[in-house]
């Protein structure tokens, strides 16, 4: 089984096209992201005092980040939990499988876009936190 940890998880710039027209961002999958993109989604309309996320995938490997606003996300491993501010077009995260996330405090008209592996599977997430610590440990024994 591939021990996935936090380690794993980094923080991207995103290439940068600028004229004096602005800016173009450009991600490419399997160049500038470890995984192929099946499935893009995004969030918006967010309320400033929600929390997102409250999940790890077993398998899902995705690219996140504000195309317009900006949020915390907290990175979660079992063992160690980090938070990072993403709040620039230009700059995205990689989160690899079995990390918990949680998604807050939003700004204003904040759109979270997210490049992902697979296409949408119910059966991929682990909504309850106990069950994924002890994934964890199932992991960290293997
Ligand atoms: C993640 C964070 C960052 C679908 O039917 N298809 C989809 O592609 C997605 C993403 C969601 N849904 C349904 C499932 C739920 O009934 O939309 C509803 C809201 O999804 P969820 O509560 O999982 O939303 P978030 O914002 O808590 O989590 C989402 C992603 O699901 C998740 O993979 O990592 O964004």
């Amino acid at each position: 089984m591939t021990k996935y940890s936090l380690d794993a998880c980094k923080v991207m710039p995103i290439k940068r096209i600028t004229d004096e027209r602005g800016d173009i961002g450009v991600v490419e999958a399997g160049r500038d992201i470890p995984f192929v993109v099946r499935r893009l989604y995004y969030s918006y309309n967010t309320p400033n005092d929600v929390v997102r996320g409250g999940h790890a995938h077993k398998n899902l490997h995705q690219f996140l980040f504000a195309i317009a606003g900006g949020f915390d996300l907290t990175l979660d491993d079992g063992t160690n939990r980090r938070t990072f501010r993403l709040d620039r077009p230009d700059e995205g995260i990689y989160i690899c499988p079995m990390v918990w996330r949680d998604l807050s405090n939003f700004l204003p008209n904040t759109v979270c876009l997210v490049m992902a592996s697979e296409y949408y599977d119910e059966n991929d997430y682990i909504r309850n936190y106990d069950e994924f610590l002890k994934s964890c440990r199932v992991k960290d024994a293997v």
